[in-house]
């Protein structure tokens, strides 16, 4: 299950009259600021307005656009009705992120369309809000499916489906390929997954290696054996800053790590645990990027301890040049 237009679809139930115009969801929602889009609505995509693309880009794409700041908490607060109800139909579930999860419905004895219809009556019901359902027999299936009829879409993929509605698709779409491995591929002259299902194994295995060849293979037969991960523990915390404008001024940057370590620090305790490997990154104004790091004696949630964890990192860097991004994290342990 994943949710269409995710963010913007919650923008668009609290406020209806943004119903049918094209919505901007990212940054602190002014367009002529720095920052990337969130999501936009599928009205807002006709104007190849997409996500991860620069605000000021997409402003340029479409200036009567209705551009909107993150509201993290109201998603956030939405997602988890969502989780809810997923899990009232299957305890069986995989919380894969904001706005997308896998169900285990093989013990259900209904049919897979009613199942799938039933996810999608009750989102709606508590929610207001359409998703898109891809049933299949495994993860990468399902997921491919649940994009193929986006928004509002259901798909169920059968075994045999997969050389007629998988292999016509491009290689990106498979879940661990991304831009470096599509373009190793193109230069092998494959394009799409059924290209990549007719080069044999050890041809796979001796341009990416045992493990990813493997991998290759398998995906593009549509062969998945990862099982669901119903649980799964936060493995760090991270907030990140850009500026609106790069800075070389120490009490800037100082006042911004802090608010930052603050925001970590709230997030870590809220959820229980305690922070050991303290990270803090920066980005110049070159774009070139730079961590520090540094271990705690023993994993703590003490504001005092981790911000001088965190200062320490901070003077570490040589600040030769402007400064656009700075961040933290914690790597974290339970309790
Ligand atoms: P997606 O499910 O990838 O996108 P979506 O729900 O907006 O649209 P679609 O109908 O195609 O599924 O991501 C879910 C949310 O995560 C999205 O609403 C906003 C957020 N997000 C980002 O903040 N940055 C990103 O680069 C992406 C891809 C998503
Ligand atoms: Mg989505």
């Amino acid at each position: 299950m994943d949710m269409d237009a995710f963010f913007a679809a919650v923008e668009e139930r609290r406020r209806p009259e943004l119903r049918g115009k094209p919505v901007v969801i990212g940054g602190s929602g002014d367009p002529t600021q720095r920052g990337v889009v969130s999501t936009a609505s599928y009205e807002a995509r006709k104007y190849g307005i997409h996500s991860a693309m620069p605000l000021q880009t997409a402003y340029k794409l479409c200036p009567h656009a209705v551009f909107l700041p993150v509201d993290y908490d109201e998603y956030s607060r939405v997602s988890s009705v969502i989780k809810e109800a997923l899990r009232e139909i299957s305890p069986v579930m995989e919380d894969v992120g904001i706005d997308e999860a896998f169900l285990d419905i093989s013990d259900i004895q209904k049919s897979s369309e009613l199942i799938a219809l039933e996810i999608k009556e009750k989102i709606r019901a508590r929610t207001g809000l359409t998703c898109s359902v891809g049933i299949a027999s495994n993860k990468l299936l399902a997921k491919i499916a649940s994009d193929l009829q986006k928004p509002d879409g259901l798909t169920i993929l059968s075994d045999a489906d997969v050389e007629k509605l998988i292999w016509p698709l491009p290689v990106r779409k498979l879940w661990g390929v991304g831009p470096k491995t599509e373009g190793h591929l193109r230069k092998m002259k494959i394009t799409t997954i059924g290209d990549l299902a007719k080069i044999p194994l050890e041809g796979l295995i001796e341009h990416f290696g045992t493990s990813y060849g493997n991998y290759l293979f398998e995906a593009s037969h549509g062969i998945d054996k990862a099982p669901l991960v119903t649980h799964w523990e936060p493995k760090s915390a991270s907030r990140e800053t850009t500026f609106q404008t790069d800075t070389d001024d120490w009490q800037v940057i100082a006042r911004c790590l802090a608010g930052l370590v603050r925001d970590v620090v709230d997030d870590i305790r809220e959820k229980g645990y305690r922070g050991k490997q303290i990270t803090v990154k920066i980005r110049f104004s070159d774009f070139e990027t730079h961590t520090r790091a540094t271990t705690l004696k023993e994993p703590t949630d003490n504001l005092e301890l981790i911000r001088k964890a965190a200062f320490f990192c901070l003077g570490k860097f040589e600040m030769k040049k402007k400064v656009r991004l700075v961040g933290v994290r914690a790597g974290l342990s339970k309790g």
